[in-house]
């Protein structure tokens, strides 16, 4: 069977993209006869400072948001990077596959080393290879993720080409991102041109995965909008980022194309169509968080799930890592 990996980082909350771009496509996977594996990238995650009390919680309320959204830990390898040594000792091998330019060249470096890249961590830089390393060290072949990881993904099968290559086997398989769905890049509800992002200053941007419904319903009415009525076809919304991206939002949390969403909602103002975006998003939202707030309260529990997960997860990647190990010729390697 297929195997499917993925990961989120656990550094701080998480939001409504989150959610609609990983998370809810992880459970859809989980369901579809796949083996699927959902990493706590907690390593991932101190490429930039993690206050150590934080990272124990946002690690913990992680693992609470997956199950809540719906995946089951019988299902689903569930468990936190740290905890599989395996991903790091393959992170080697590809720092030494990979190029320094290629690293160089990923935007999200950029956007997040920023003017200054001599002060970044150098994991900041090589993030992508540990990317590739929790992929492959899987032989996972499908990722679902959000449209900002295309590139990293596309880096991943740069290094597992080029160890292919380099060593004269066919050993890493070619991975395909799964980037579908029609919130693959869900955008900031204060500016239509960005990423609704966990880290971005202003609470409003964004609806996390533990506010209540009130507050959801507020920044729902307050999100930034055009003074025309919604079109009732697609073509309409061109040039309309914040219309189309409240139309995005809808389509995926009613499960609805966003044609079908035209139709249905086609000529109607923004103070008629955001109280039902607001209603739409509290009925599919308050669960979840309900669900993870219950979750939360036994940390024992949790911490149980993510052992067991580890230990399942090592199973699976320890001999593919012997396996690489005594490719490259390491003497010892089983
Ligand atoms: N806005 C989004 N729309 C769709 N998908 C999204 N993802 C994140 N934001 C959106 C997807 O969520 C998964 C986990 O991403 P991550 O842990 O790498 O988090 P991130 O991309 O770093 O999230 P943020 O909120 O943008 O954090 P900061 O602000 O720290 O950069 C990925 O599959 C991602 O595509």
């Amino acid at each position: 069977t297929p195997r499917v990996f993925s990961g989120i980082q656990p550094s701080g909350g998480l939001t409504l993209g989150n959610y609609l771009g990983a998370m809810k496509r992880f459970v859809d996977m989980q369901d579809s006869g796949v083996e699927t594996i959902y990493c706590m990238v907690d390593l991932h995650a101190i490429t930039v400072w993690q206050d150590p009390a934080n990272l124990r919680r946002a690690t913990r309320e992680l693992c609470a948001g997956y199950i809540a959204s719906g995946l089951d830990p019988e299902k689903s390898i569930l468990f936190n990077q740290s905890q599989v040594p395996e991903h790091t000792q393959m992170a080697w091998i590809f720092n030494c596959v990979a190029r320094m330019g290629w690293m160089q060249r990923m935007t999200q470096f950029k956007d997040k080393a920023g003017k200054n890249a001599q002060n970044a961590s150098l994991g900041l830089l090589a993030y992508p290879a540990l990317m590739a390393a929790d992929i492959l060290v899987y032989h996972a072949t499908q990722v679902p993720v959000g449209e900002d990881q295309k590139q990293h993904l596309e880096l991943t099968r740069d290094i597992a080409i080029k160890f292919n290559n380099d060593f004269g086997v066919d050993f890493f398989p070619v991975t395909e991102p799964v980037i579908e769905g029609t919130a693959t890049k869900v955008m900031s509800l204060r500016d239509g041109s960005k990423k609704m992002s966990k880290s971005d200053p202003s609470d409003m941007s964004r609806i996390n995965m533990t506010d209540d419904a009130d507050t959801i319903a507020k920044k729902i009415r307050k999100a930034k909008t055009d003074p025309e009525p919604l079109p009732s076809e697609v073509k309409g919304l061109e040039e309309r980022p914040e219309a189309r991206n409240l139309v995005n939002i809808y389509a995926a949390l009613s499960e609805k194309s966003v044609d079908q969403v035209m139709r249905d909602v086609g000529g109607r103002t923004f103070s008629e169509f955001k109280p039902m975006l607001a209603e739409l998003a509290v009925e599919k939202m308050s669960p979840i968080s309900d669900e993870m707030s219950r979750l939360m309260q036994d940390t024992a529990e949790i911490d149980r799930i993510l052992a067991n997960g580890s230990e399942r997860a090592r199973a699976i990647a320890s001999p593919i890592l012997q396996k690489t190990y005594d490719i490259a010729g390491m003497v010892g390697a089983k």
